[in-house]
């Protein structure tokens, strides 16, 4: 049985080169999330928006690393509320927002776990892309293509103490979906630790040996609870039209369903982020109700 749900949005567009994803938390509330949740029988609090500044009002400080001071004081006021989310015993459900705000969603998970615990945690990241670029290596500029290396211990030089030095061991990093790496990209993934399962291992093996293989290494072979990262990426863009940078050749609708309904099954999920959900591209909502969808599924909703 899933704890206490803390639903908190952040609609921040800072980190991609595309606007809209901003829009994301309240197309997720629109299709529902709240009301579903609860139909299954789950308390759910939704702790509102953290406060995010749109990118005419600001300016771009770093080339290689865009609205970083701003995407920094997000992610700051993030991590506070994950943090105490975390420290109360509950599940934080964080919606994006563009995939940079992960960095104050992990960050807040490691100061929210108490110091003198033994407790730890792992990560399925879930996307089209690995998100492992630095500002020394980055082809765009944007943060939320550099969030995961920052949380793995390479974002000290960009977000000093008092943040965490590092949010999470990369060798408790599985990514699952993943079709577009920046060739440095690929090189700092290879160094650094994190498992890549790509869409064609998907192909090869299926879904479900995948994710087997995912929340094992996640998790320590069970020793430790998994952070869920969601990009809506994941999925075709056939079924998921309505994402930040969309990339075909992706996950299947059932094959998404799947991939969440074994992170249930494990009752090793801690907490969950969806992110890079972008109406401005959407058809009539579809993507932010496949977001919901998917969260039911990782939640504990069954077909039967
Ligand atoms: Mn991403």
């Amino acid at each position: 049985m899933v704890g206490q749900i803390e639903i908190i949005g952040v609609p921040l567009d800072l980190g991609a080169d595309r606007r809209g994803v901003d829009m994301g938390p309240s197309a997720i509330r629109y299709a529902g999330l709240s009301v579903k949740l609860k139909s299954l029988g789950l308390r759910v609090e939704d702790r509102g928006n953290v406060d995010a500044p749109i990118a005419e009002a600001i300016d771009i400080e770093l080339p290689n690393a865009k609205y970083l001071s701003k995407v920094r004081d997000v992610c700051l006021s993030l991590s506070k509320k994950v943090a105490s989310s975390v420290r109360t015993g509950k599940v934080p459900l964080v919606l994006g927002g563009d995939h940079s705000i992960a960095i104050g969603t992990l960050a807040g998970i490691r100061n929210g776990i108490s110091k003198e615990s033994s407790e730890d945690f792992g990560v399925i990241w879930l996307d089209a892309h690995g998100d492992f670029n630095t500002p020394d290596i980055t082809p765009s500029g944007n943060i939320h293509g550099m969030s995961l290396a920052f949380a793995a211990g390479q974002g000290s030089k960009w977000f000093p103490p008092p943040w965490p030095k590092r949010s999470v061991d990369p060798k408790k990093i599985v990514i699952v979906g993943a079709r577009q790496l920046d060739p440095k990209e690929q090189v700092n993934l290879k160094k650094s630790g994190v498992k890549v399962l790509s869409m064609s291992d998907i192909d090869r093996v299926g879904m479900m040996a995948v994710m087997k293989d995912a929340i094992n290494d996640a998790s320590d072979n069970g020793n430790n609870k998994i952070h869920v990262s969601l990009d809506l990426d994941l999925v075709d863009p056939s079924d998921a039209p309505g994402v930040g940078t969309p990339v075909r050749g992706g996950a299947t609708y059932r094959e998404a369903h799947l991939a969440m309904e074994m992170i249930h099954e494990s009752g090793l999920m801690r907490s969950l982020e969806v992110v890079e959900v972008n109406p401005i591209l959407d058809q009539q909502n579809a993507t932010a109700e496949l977001a919901v969808e998917l969260i039911l599924s990782a939640m504990g909703k069954r077909i039967i």
